[in-house]
């Protein structure tokens, strides 16, 4: 065994909890390296290339990018911080040596910034540490450089990584600096920090070539791209390989093209070197966690392993009465494909069929993570149905248990009481309480499916101030159930438009979520009861015409503004026995079971609480 490094390159990761700032750094990181031509125009993080990641603003998946410092190719992988897209996170960790972790100088170090670093520390990569946002008038950097060295010796960090260095910056206006009182206006400390604290990548001469594939792409031109990280040898355009499947599988193949980052596109090249991030054509058959290696010895890497889902929601096709108006893909095997498809690429996400029925099962880690994956096809054309999320429960050792969440909130203090104490009803225990003055810190163990739905419920109650986020702390035995939703629905009764007469005589009965004129149909939810059982409702009726016209009248009814229902509100809106229609142009709620004689909304509720079972 000889090992040896290869010191034109550094591979990082930048991680942290969400909104930290990591994308705009690495729009910094670019304009700083010379990748833009001067005068060329960029427009605000540029990762986020997704549209629906430009639309919220939020990083979905990683992705990577390079940029070149002194002669030295840093490869960068921007990764996601909301936590329900943690596995992308982790499938980023695989292909580096060393990651940046931020941390926001006000908010300081939050549950997914617990999460990014302890799954870094589990992989043994060198960390620097940057204090962003150094500009906010809240900003507190000593104090939060404590609270990380404090989540450094609670994660039972060794020694060499406690020792991190630590920087400063202003993200946004590109500084990075060593002490907090410095002027230089530049990113040069981070620069010459990855190249001195992150360690070049190393290989073994003695070993063939063999790629970790960690990220698929697809080109029109080239059609599917494996990237990944080459740990050993090198290889070349034209050179035969195969690909060793799950099951040791080997599959041949010849790379018809290769590439690599430079900057954030593709760049020829001749080839693929150990320690490096590429991109190789020619392989058809190929999944993330693969090895590409050589003929002679066909050798796996381990495979790319991520933490289990925790959360499932059933996926179907639309059998609504409305269903095929707008949808242009309304089959289920047009949806079971596409669903294929994601799973191959997003490795936070399984999926399950059951037998031959038209339902599928798709697991994740959140809501959040479940919504993007509904709006992405809905804009494709898809029409579906989807289900109210829930958790998966395991039996260990004869013991139901369930995933439970270490919950973070911070409000103000005249919420606490009121946000306690519905915790609490969702069986939620107090883990900590800490008074930053006005604001105030607390911390729940709470099972994770009382979190499903309880967010528009928290911004309500703290008036749109708190924050709330949490992370997976683990399985623990089910605690019982409680009451979710303490309303009930109104049920349209019959098909048609909902009048605007009729909406205003059912207002003092809840909340509504459809619009006058709206389409609706027997067993379609078209409001909120403010009892705790369902309503059913004629949304449709006018005003009864005498000789005496009022019509001008009944167009004069003046009603409560009601906002669209987003997917998002959907989702932690239905109860068990409701799902969710979704059209490119429109999101329905509806009662699974449409006619209204069939249904009797207690012995379905009373079924859909039956205790859990485990998978
Ligand atoms: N005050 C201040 N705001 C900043 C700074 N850097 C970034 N921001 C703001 O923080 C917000 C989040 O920035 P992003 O770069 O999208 O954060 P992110 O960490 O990539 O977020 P996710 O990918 O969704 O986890 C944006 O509104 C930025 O303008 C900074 O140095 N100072
Ligand atoms: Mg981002």
């Amino acid at each position: 065994m000889s090992i040896e490094k290869n010191s034109a390159i550094r591979n990082i990761a930048i991680i942290a909890h969400v909104d930290h700032g990591k994308t705009t750094l690495v729009d910094h990181l670019f304009r700083q390296s010379g990748t833009f031509r001067v005068s060329q125009e960029v427009k605000e993080r540029v990762m986020d290339n997704l549209a629906l990641e430009q639309e919220r603003g939020i990083t979905i998946a990683a992705k990577n990018c390079s940029v070149r410092w002194n002669g030295v190719r840093i490869n960068i992988l921007d990764t996601p911080g909301h936590a329900d897209f943690g596995g992308e996170v982790e499938r980023a960790l695989a292909m580096v040596e060393g990651a940046i972790l931020l941390v926001d100088a006000a908010e300081g170090p939050l549950p997914q910034t617990r999460f990014v670093l302890q799954k870094a520390l589990e992989k043994n990569i060198s960390i620097i540490v940057v204090i962003n946002k150094i500009d906010r008038a809240d900003a507190r950097p000593a104090e939060v450089l404590s609270e990380i060295y404090d989540m450094f010796i609670d994660l039972e960090a060794k020694d060499h990584h406690i020792d991190f260095p630590v920087l400063y910056a202003v993200g946004r206006e590109g500084i990075v600096k060593k002490n907090i009182d410095d002027t230089n206006t530049d990113l040069h400390i981070l620069f010459d920090a990855i190249l001195e604290h992150i360690p070049a990548p190393s290989y073994d001469t003695d070993e063939p070539f063999q790629m970790l594939v960690c990220d698929l792409d697809y080109s029109d031109y080239l059609g599917r791209l494996a990237i990944g990280r080459v740990m050993h040898g090198n290889a070349h355009v034209n050179e035969d390989l195969v690909c060793v499947k799950e099951d040791a599988r080997t599959v041949p193949l010849t790379i018809t093209r290769l590439q690599i980052y430079e900057g954030v596109v593709f760049a020829e090249s001749s080839s693929a070197d150990a320690g490096d991030i590429a991109i190789l054509a020619g392989i058809d058959n190929v999944e993330i966690g693969d090895t590409i290696a050589t003929k002679e010895h066909p050798k796996a890497l381990p495979r790319l392993t991520v933490d289990p889902p925790t959360v499932s929601m059933e996926f179907g096709v639309n059998t609504s009465p409305l269903a095929g108006r707008v949808g242009t893909i309304v089959q289920a095997s047009r949806i079971w494909e596409r669903l294929q498809k994601e799973a191959l690429r997003n490795v936070g996400i399984k999926l399950e069929r059951k037998g031959t029925d038209n339902t599928f099962m798709v697991k994740g880690r959140g809501e959040l993570q479940m919504a993007i994956i509904v709006e992405t096809m809905r804009r494709e054309g898809f029409e579906l149905s989807i289900g109210r999320p829930t958790v998966i429960y395991r039996n260990e050792n004869g013991t139901l248990t369930e995933p439970v969440e270490h919950l973070f909130i911070d409000c103000d203090e005249a919420f606490v009481g009121i946000v306690s104490e519905k915790l609490s009803r969702r069986k939620g225990k107090l883990a900590k309480l800490i008074n930053h003055g006005a604001r105030v810190r607390i911390e729940f163990f709470i099972p994770s499916r009382s979190l499903i739905g309880y967010r528009n419920q928290f911004l309500t109650d703290t008036k749109g101030t708190g924050i709330m986020s949490s992370y997976l702390k683990g399985y623990e035995p089910y605690a019982g159930d409680f009451d979710t939703r303490f309303t009930g629905s109104l049920v349209a009764d019959r098909t048609g438009n909902a009048i605007p007469y009729a909406i205003f005589n059912l207002e003092p009965r809840g909340r509504m979520i459809v619009q006058p004129g709206d389409d609706v149909y027997e067993g379609m939810v078209v409001g909120e009861h403010s009892k705790d059982s369902d309503l059913d409702v004629n949304i449709c009726r006018g005003k009864k015409l005498t000789n005496i016209r009022t019509v001008l009248k009944d167009e004069n009814v003046t009603l409560t503004r009601v906002q669209p229902l987003s997917l998002e509100k959907a989702i932690e809106f239905i109860r068990d026995d409701e799902i969710i229609e979704v059209t490119p142009t429109s999101i329905r709620i509806r009662k699974t079971i449409l006619p209204a004689q069939q249904r009797n909304s207690k012995t379905a509720r009373q079924a859909a609480k039956a205790l859990p079972t485990a998978e």
